[in-house]
């Protein structure tokens, strides 16, 4: 009897499935395997189920005679393990970042002379409707929310990408590459103070309103369901916190990260260029632990964020914050520094790690932007956050055409190097 594998990464089965199922009875014994959600996170959106109850939906599917894990996107340690005689698949894994999956399953097969068949995609309204309803599902505020604490559990070190707009949380939510054979894609967004506030065209001093911010956060969160971390600046009035904690909670963001300054906040990128003040230990911690006692809900995390570096308080004024925000209830430490080389940064996670194993570091390496995310994760750091990339990408190239329409007084010398209109649309869903 031949085997035949085909692997699975749904949380729902549909007729597309089944025919899958059903085209490799036609050719032996069916091995189901179950994508991990290690991997699946990677390569497709978020599993609305977890792993273990993905496996009980597929063995208990007609025509499986059995069901592996698969840990990994490639397909090396299944094969071995399997030696199928096929490896079924939707075709739609003919085009875009997934061939390179498929690819290699080829070159695989041909190792032993295992065969690849692609069986042709099922798409119709009602498997777009199952899409459209799990995707629902992930956007709603109870599951958005808890996310990134999962998130943080699952992967050696979570994605975070500036969004400040419905485009830009889309760009963040669909944007899948494919580098060396693997796919990779983003794990979360941060609505920046700075990017929200430039966007609207204001400074980042705590201008642009909590109304207005809340505005930017429900345009992305209309059109995404990844997890979202908010730049709450200082905070505000700790009597005004308590109540942003709750409605940020209610919408289903996250996390807030705030930092330990009062008064007139300016960007942490001005450092001592400007005046900032910090706010002390004592008034930051008070703040952070009426933001906990106001939470409603386990999965909100309030992170503090620490200026020391930034203001050149030293590194023992880090430090000393740090443990003292977490010993006030935060559930994460984001630590900041404008210099180029990593090194504060990197002594501070391992010098806090010395004594905190567990809670959650994030970082924002817009300056030292030379080290890698494996770095990161090596010195114990949980969220990468790219902070302003996508507004200083874009606002260059907006304004380069600008000036190149009023040089020529035509668009034709800017179009080519202008999205066609026709690939913007793909990128907005329509009903
Ligand atoms: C932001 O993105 O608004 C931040 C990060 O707070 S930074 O601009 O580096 O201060
Ligand atoms: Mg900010």
């Amino acid at each position: 009897m031949k085997t035949v594998y085909t692997c699975f990464c749904t949380d729902v089965i549909h007729e597309g499935h089944l025919n899958i199922i059903s085209e490799a009875k036609k050719l032996g014994r069916v091995i189901v395997g179950c994508l991990s959600d290690r991997a699946l996170i990677r390569y497709n959106k978020f599993p609305t189920v977890p792993q273990k109850e993905r496996v009980k939906l597929y063995r208990s599917l007609e025509g499986v005679d059995e069901v592996v894990i698969q840990n990994d996107m490639l397909y090396d340690d299944v094969v071995t393990l399997v030696q199928p005689d096929y490896i079924l698949h939707g075709d739609n894994w003919r085009r875009g970042p997934e061939k390179a999956i498929r690819d290699h399953v080829e070159q695989l097969l041909a190792a032993y002379g295992g065969e690849l068949v692609d069986v042709p995609y099922t798409y119709n309204d009602k498997v777009r409707k199952i899409d459209l309803q799990l995707r629902e599902k992930l956007a709603m505020p109870e599951y958005r929310r808890k996310r990134l604490r999962s998130l943080i559990e699952m992967c050696p070190i979570v994605k975070a990408m500036e969004a400040h707009s419905g485009l830009t949380g889309l760009i963040v939510e669909k944007t899948v590459v494919e580098h060396e054979g693997r796919l990779d894609q983003f794990d979360a967004m941060w609505v920046s103070s700075l990017c929200d506030s430039t966007a609207k065209g204001k400074p980042d001093i705590e201008l642009v309103d909590m109304t207005s911010r809340f505005r930017t956060i429900d345009d992305i969160m209309e059109v995404t369901t990844k997890p979202i971390i908010f730049d709450g600046d200082t905070g505000g009035l700790t009597e005004h916190f308590v109540y942003t904690v709750r409605s940020l909670e209610r919408m289903g963001v996250s996390a807030v990260i705030i930092e330990d300054k009062k008064g007139l906040k300016k960007n942490s990128l001005f450092g001592t260029d400007v005046e900032q003040t910090q706010a002390t230990v004592e008034e930051f911690s008070e703040k952070i632990a009426a933001g906990k006692k106001a939470q409603l809900t386990d999965d909100f995390m309030i992170i503090a964020r620490i200026e020391s570096l930034i203001l050149e308080k030293g590194m023992e004024d880090a430090l000393l914050r740090a443990s003292a925000f977490v010993k006030a209830g935060a559930d994460g430490i984001m630590i900041h520094s404008r210099k180029k080389d990593p090194a504060e940064i990197l002594e501070f996670c391992d010098r806090f790690r010395e004594g905190d194993k567990t809670t959650p570091i994030v970082v924002v390496p817009s300056s030292f932007n030379t080290i890698t995310e494996d770095e990161l994760a090596e010195h114990g750091v949980n969220i990468v956050i790219y902070a302003n990339q996508l507004t200083r990408s874009a606002f260059p190239a907006m304004q380069k055409t600008a000036e190149d329409i009023l040089r020529f007084h035509r668009a034709k010398e800017v179009d080519d190097r202008l999205m066609p209109i026709k690939e913007i649309i793909t990128l907005i869903d329509e009903l």
